[in-house]
């Protein structure tokens, strides 16, 4: 078996940590999301160095603050300073304005302002550079997700010699919808120059491939010899595509969940809903989740059923997401004026029939609200993987939880043996799903729910960071000439926008200037008149 000899560096839009302002100083806050726990199988036994984004403008105290907070860390962590234009047109505009809608297959959401696409190349360009400042021939660089999809194809032209990987957390789109992608060659060709590309399941790795056949013409695809591994050859480039489902720290979650604290709390929110079945929505505030359609569902439920009226609560969290993006805020407004319509409609003296949070909660009030539900209600439109549906299943110790799950979230497919699985946008549908899990025999419960739990803690993310970080150790370091090979023997694309990426100086270690500064592609490209 091999194994990577130098560092792991990992690579993502944000840090897990932040850094904001605070009475008058600067502040450390530990971040939201999971991908600080859902690496840390990889660090135990790789330690190395975490570049991202802080979460705030460049500042004097911020990297003093970083180098304490990487103390008792296997990682030390390396701040990616940005401006509030970069934020905006980077973060908010290209990741989260048109990749983030168009790959959960939304395309009437997408914005596609051309000086995103600018600025998205500028920021890309930057990360890179802080790697290849850091990244030594013999260490793994594991870049995260679609806000970096350029920055092999930037390490490689600087010359790096590192084994590069890349895990995209969402969805990868089918043709007919990456094609709207006015960068679309430019961004598949830029992903080819990762040696190891991860997908969390076999539709969004699929529907790459099919990606790369329709656009680029001279792809091949072949079998790795692995389940769930394809080589794909492109010119002298060859990457390793595999299906990676991540997932969450089983034991974790289930050793929380256990705790008698815990179990005080979910008897206190028991009595507090006055015993009655208990029904679970946690989500982020996004319209991929499915709140909307959720909360029609409910009311379906209430409307046609008037016997579940006084006995079933639905208890939805939200955590507020991206408020700076309008399409957020006025999915906010629905959210609310949906709730606020369906209490008003169905409340009764000593019922209310959703109790709604817009707000984050503790790990342990979490813990309790997973491991205190009758019913989770994990109705995404689509989603990459949804740990949410895998957290419910650790913590539902006293194994009588019901999953309701969209086919449409990447744990769909994982999960099908125990969960009951509904389409999201049929809401009558899961009103009928919501009404057979209230009335389902406590043993058919009994059953699913174990079979759930048994496939999380076999597929728990130690397995998801080791399967990566092993097939990435099992790729051969690119050889010192690469770039010169490529240059010489890789189709390069047509249209102008394409060959501001795909041409331009490929040789030499020295860091090419950002796109869009004097001396860059852009310019290079004109001069020469579009080749
Ligand atoms: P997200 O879209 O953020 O992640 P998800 O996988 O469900 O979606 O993770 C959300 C996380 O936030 C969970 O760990 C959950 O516990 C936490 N959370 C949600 N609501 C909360 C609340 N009110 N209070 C506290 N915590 C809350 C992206 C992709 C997913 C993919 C993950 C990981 O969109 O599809 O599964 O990355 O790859």
């Amino acid at each position: 078996m091999n194994s990577i000899k130098g560092g792991l560096i990992n690579v993502s839009n944000r840090l897990p940590v932040q850094i904001r302002k605070h009475a008058g100083g600067v502040r450390l806050f530990r971040s939201s999301g999971g991908l600080a726990t859902a690496l840390n199988a990889a660090w135990q036994e790789q330690p190395g160095i975490w570049i991202g984004w802080p979460g705030m403008a460049q500042d004097p105290q911020i990297q003093p603050l970083l180098r304490k907070a990487s103390r008792g860390r296997p990682y030390t962590l390396q701040a990616v300073s940005l401006t509030d234009d970069e934020v905006a047109k980077f973060y908010a505009g290209f990741a989260n304005e048109i990749i983030w809608p168009l790959f959960h297959d939304m395309p009437t959401r997408c914005n596609f302002d051309p000086a995103y696409w600018e600025v998205y190349q500028r920021v890309n360009h930057k990360f890179a550079q802080a790697v290849q400042e850091t990244a030594k021939a013999e260490d793994f660089v594991w870049i995260h997700d679609y806000h970096l999809m350029l920055v092999a194809e930037n390490l490689r032209q600087a010359g790096c010699r590192s084994r590069l990987g890349f895990f995209l957390h969402i969805p990868f789109p089918a043709p007919d919808m990456f094609e709207k992608l006015p960068w679309r060659e430019a961004i598949l060709e830029a992903l080819l120059r990762f040696d190891l590309l991860g997908f969390q399941t076999d539709r969004d790795r699929g529907n790459f491939e099919d990606c790369l056949r329709k656009l680029l013409p001279d792809i091949v695809v072949e079998d790795a010899g692995v389940p769930g591994q394809h080589v794909v050859r492109h010119g002298a480039l060859r990457s390793l595509a595999g299906t990676f489902p991540i997932s969450i720290d089983f034991d974790e979650f289930a050793n929380h969940a256990l705790r008698p604290e815990i179990g005080e709390s979910v008897k206190s929110i028991r009595k507090d809903l006055n015993d009655r079945f208990l029904l679970l929505g946690v989500d982020r505030m996004d319209y991929t989740k499915g709140i909307p359609e959720r909360l029609k569902a409910l009311r379906i439920v209430l409307e046609r059923f008037p016997e579940l009226r006084r006995r079933i609560t639905l208890v939805q969290v939200v955590v507020p997401s991206r408020e700076e993006i309008p399409n957020y805020k006025e999915l906010r407004h629905e959210v609310e004026l949906l709730v606020s319509q369906i209490n008003g409609e169905f409340t009764q003296p000593g019922w209310v029939p959703i109790h709604y949070m817009h707000r984050s909660l503790s790990r342990e009030d979490l813990i309790a609200y997973y491991r205190a539900a009758d019913v989770a209600l994990i109705t995404p439109l689509k989603d990459g993987m949804n740990l949410v549906a895998k957290e419910f299943c650790a913590a539902q110790v006293d194994e009588r939880g019901v999953l309701i799950l969209s086919e449409f979230a990447g744990a769909g497919p994982e999960l099908r043996h125990g969960a009951t699985l509904v389409n999201p946008n049929d809401t009558p549908a899961v009103a009928t799903a919501i009404r057979e899990a209230c009335i389902m025999p406590l043993e058919e419960k009994q059953r699913r729910i174990r079979v759930l739990r048994e496939i999380v803690r076999g597929h728990n993310v130690q397995r998801w960071a080791r399967s990566f970080m092993q097939a990435a150790a099992d790729i051969p370091q690119p050889p010192a000439d690469q770039e010169t090979k490529v240059e010489e023997s890789t189709p390069s694309r047509t249209t102008p926008g394409v060959a501001l990426v795909a041409s331009g100086p490929r040789r030499g270690m020295s860091f090419p200037p950002a796109y869009g500064e004097p001396g860059t592609r852009a310019l290079t490209w004109l001069a020469r008149g579009g080749d």
